[in-house]
Protein backbone atom coordinates (compact mmCIF):
# COMPACT_ATOMS: atom_id res chain seq x y z
CA UNK A 1 0.00 0.00 0.00
CA UNK A 2 1.62 3.12 -0.90
CA UNK A 3 1.87 6.02 1.61
CA UNK A 4 -0.40 9.00 -0.19
CA UNK A 5 0.27 12.46 0.90
CA UNK A 6 -2.70 15.09 -0.41
CA UNK A 7 -3.58 18.77 1.03
CA UNK A 8 -6.94 19.05 2.68
CA UNK A 9 -8.61 22.06 1.27
CA UNK A 10 -8.98 23.60 5.17
CA UNK A 11 -7.58 26.97 4.65
CA UNK A 12 -8.33 27.66 8.38
CA UNK A 13 -4.92 27.10 10.28
CA UNK A 14 -2.68 28.74 8.06
CA UNK A 15 -1.47 32.19 6.63
CA UNK A 16 -1.40 33.87 3.61
CA UNK A 17 0.18 36.41 1.65
CA UNK A 18 -1.18 37.94 -1.06
CA UNK A 19 0.80 39.92 -3.58
CA UNK A 20 -1.09 42.04 -6.54
CA UNK A 21 0.20 44.46 -8.97
CA UNK A 22 -1.53 47.45 -9.75
CA UNK A 23 -0.35 47.46 -13.94
CA UNK A 24 -4.07 46.62 -15.63
CA UNK A 25 -5.81 47.50 -12.12
CA UNK A 26 -9.29 46.11 -13.98
CA UNK A 27 -8.08 42.78 -14.28
CA UNK A 28 -6.08 42.22 -10.50
CA UNK A 29 -8.67 43.90 -8.47
CA UNK A 30 -11.00 40.78 -10.09
CA UNK A 31 -8.43 38.32 -9.37
CA UNK A 32 -8.00 40.08 -5.55
CA UNK A 33 -11.48 39.49 -5.51
CA UNK A 34 -11.68 35.65 -6.40
CA UNK A 35 -8.62 34.81 -4.40
CA UNK A 36 -10.40 36.35 -1.32
CA UNK A 37 -13.42 34.60 -2.04
CA UNK A 38 -11.90 31.76 -2.64
CA UNK A 39 -9.74 31.68 0.87
CA UNK A 40 -12.53 32.82 2.41
CA UNK A 41 -14.75 30.04 1.39
CA UNK A 42 -12.43 27.35 2.84
CA UNK A 43 -11.88 29.04 6.17
CA UNK A 44 -9.33 31.49 6.35
CA UNK A 45 -10.09 34.63 8.57
CA UNK A 46 -9.23 38.01 6.85
CA UNK A 47 -6.76 38.54 9.92
CA UNK A 48 -4.68 35.65 8.44
CA UNK A 49 -4.52 37.31 5.22
CA UNK A 50 -2.28 40.04 4.55
CA UNK A 51 -2.41 42.08 0.53
CA UNK A 52 0.48 43.80 0.08
CA UNK A 53 0.23 46.28 -3.35
CA UNK A 54 2.97 46.50 -6.34
CA UNK A 55 3.10 48.48 -9.41
CA UNK A 56 3.35 45.54 -12.04
CA UNK A 57 4.25 41.99 -12.45
CA UNK A 58 7.88 42.58 -13.13
CA UNK A 59 7.81 43.87 -9.18
CA UNK A 60 6.36 40.67 -8.20
CA UNK A 61 9.12 38.20 -7.77
CA UNK A 62 10.23 40.88 -5.40
CA UNK A 63 7.52 41.33 -2.94
CA UNK A 64 7.17 38.01 -3.13
CA UNK A 65 10.53 36.94 -2.21
CA UNK A 66 10.17 39.83 0.89
CA UNK A 67 7.39 38.33 1.54
CA UNK A 68 7.98 34.67 1.36
CA UNK A 69 11.50 34.90 3.52
CA UNK A 70 9.71 36.76 6.54
CA UNK A 71 8.95 33.14 7.41
CA UNK A 72 5.36 34.89 8.47
CA UNK A 73 2.96 33.46 5.59
CA UNK A 74 2.18 29.39 4.63
CA UNK A 75 1.74 30.48 0.57
CA UNK A 76 1.94 33.70 -1.19
CA UNK A 77 -0.67 33.87 -3.95
CA UNK A 78 0.85 36.42 -6.87
CA UNK A 79 -1.80 38.02 -9.09
CA UNK A 80 -0.16 40.02 -12.03
CA UNK A 81 -2.05 40.61 -15.81
CA UNK A 82 0.67 41.39 -18.74
CA UNK A 83 -1.60 41.56 -22.04
CA UNK A 84 0.01 41.43 -25.35
CA UNK A 85 -0.05 44.59 -27.14
CA UNK A 86 -0.25 46.70 -24.57
CA UNK A 87 3.73 46.91 -24.43
CA UNK A 88 6.83 45.69 -26.79
CA UNK A 89 8.45 44.36 -23.67
CA UNK A 90 5.15 41.53 -23.12
CA UNK A 91 7.57 38.58 -23.04
CA UNK A 92 9.81 40.12 -20.87
CA UNK A 93 7.75 41.81 -18.90
CA UNK A 94 5.88 38.38 -18.18
CA UNK A 95 8.42 35.84 -17.74
CA UNK A 96 10.62 37.76 -16.16
CA UNK A 97 7.73 37.81 -13.47
CA UNK A 98 6.63 33.54 -14.13
CA UNK A 99 10.90 32.94 -13.68
CA UNK A 100 10.98 34.91 -10.93
CA UNK A 101 8.20 33.07 -8.92
CA UNK A 102 9.73 29.99 -9.54
CA UNK A 103 13.31 31.15 -8.56
CA UNK A 104 11.45 32.08 -5.93
CA UNK A 105 9.38 29.10 -4.46
CA UNK A 106 12.58 27.09 -5.28
CA UNK A 107 14.68 29.14 -2.94
CA UNK A 108 12.42 30.22 -0.43
CA UNK A 109 10.41 26.84 0.18
CA UNK A 110 7.37 28.59 0.33
CA UNK A 111 4.42 27.59 -1.68
CA UNK A 112 4.66 30.37 -4.40
CA UNK A 113 0.58 30.16 -6.74
CA UNK A 114 0.82 31.89 -9.80
CA UNK A 115 -2.27 33.82 -10.19
CA UNK A 116 -0.51 35.74 -13.33
CA UNK A 117 -2.75 36.32 -16.39
CA UNK A 118 -0.50 36.50 -19.81
CA UNK A 119 -3.27 37.10 -22.39
CA UNK A 120 -3.12 37.93 -26.05
CA UNK A 121 -6.09 40.73 -25.49
CA UNK A 122 -8.34 42.69 -23.09
CA UNK A 123 -11.24 40.55 -23.64
CA UNK A 124 -9.08 37.11 -23.07
CA UNK A 125 -7.80 39.03 -19.57
CA UNK A 126 -11.25 39.69 -18.69
CA UNK A 127 -12.50 35.75 -19.12
CA UNK A 128 -9.85 34.88 -16.83
CA UNK A 129 -10.78 37.30 -14.42
CA UNK A 130 -14.19 36.35 -13.54
CA UNK A 131 -16.20 35.94 -16.64
CA UNK A 132 -16.66 32.91 -18.57
CA UNK A 133 -13.21 31.26 -18.11
CA UNK A 134 -13.18 31.21 -14.50
CA UNK A 135 -10.85 33.33 -12.52
CA UNK A 136 -7.38 32.87 -12.32
CA UNK A 137 -7.45 34.41 -8.98
CA UNK A 138 -9.53 31.99 -6.99
CA UNK A 139 -7.56 29.32 -8.71
CA UNK A 140 -4.28 30.30 -7.38
CA UNK A 141 -6.01 30.70 -4.40
CA UNK A 142 -7.01 27.29 -4.41
CA UNK A 143 -3.09 26.23 -4.96
CA UNK A 144 -2.13 28.39 -2.25
CA UNK A 145 -4.29 26.13 -0.02
CA UNK A 146 -3.27 22.95 -0.91
CA UNK A 147 0.15 23.44 -1.02
CA UNK A 148 0.20 25.27 2.17
CA UNK A 149 -1.53 21.91 3.76
CA UNK A 150 0.92 19.70 1.64
CA UNK A 151 4.36 21.57 3.25
CA UNK A 152 2.66 21.41 6.89
CA UNK A 153 2.23 17.64 6.19
CA UNK A 154 5.81 17.11 4.87
CA UNK A 155 7.52 19.01 7.97
CA UNK A 156 5.55 17.31 10.15
CA UNK A 157 6.91 14.27 11.55
CA UNK A 158 5.18 10.85 11.85
CA UNK A 159 5.78 7.90 13.86
CA UNK A 160 6.69 4.64 11.52
N1 LIG B 1 3.17 45.34 -15.96
C1 LIG B 1 2.12 44.50 -15.88
O1 LIG B 1 1.82 43.98 -14.80
N2 LIG B 1 1.41 44.21 -17.01
C2 LIG B 1 1.69 44.76 -18.22
O2 LIG B 1 0.97 44.44 -19.21
C3 LIG B 1 2.77 45.66 -18.30
N3 LIG B 1 3.07 46.30 -19.54
O3 LIG B 1 2.27 46.21 -20.47
O4 LIG B 1 4.12 46.96 -19.68
C4 LIG B 1 3.52 45.94 -17.13
N4 LIG B 1 4.57 46.79 -17.18
C5 LIG B 1 5.15 47.37 -15.97
C6 LIG B 1 6.20 46.47 -15.33
O5 LIG B 1 5.62 45.34 -14.72
C7 LIG B 1 6.95 47.23 -14.23
O6 LIG B 1 6.05 47.63 -13.23
C8 LIG B 1 7.67 48.49 -14.77
O7 LIG B 1 8.51 48.15 -15.85
C9 LIG B 1 8.53 49.14 -13.65
O8 LIG B 1 9.53 48.24 -13.20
Amino acid sequence: MPRITEGHLNAAPYKFGIAVSRFNELITRRLLEGALDCLKRHGADESAIHIVYCPGAFELPQVARKMAAGGVYDAVICLGCVIQGETPHFEYVSSAATSGLGKVAADTNVPIALGVLTTDSLEQAIERAGAKAGNKGWDAAMSAIELADVFKQLSTKRAK
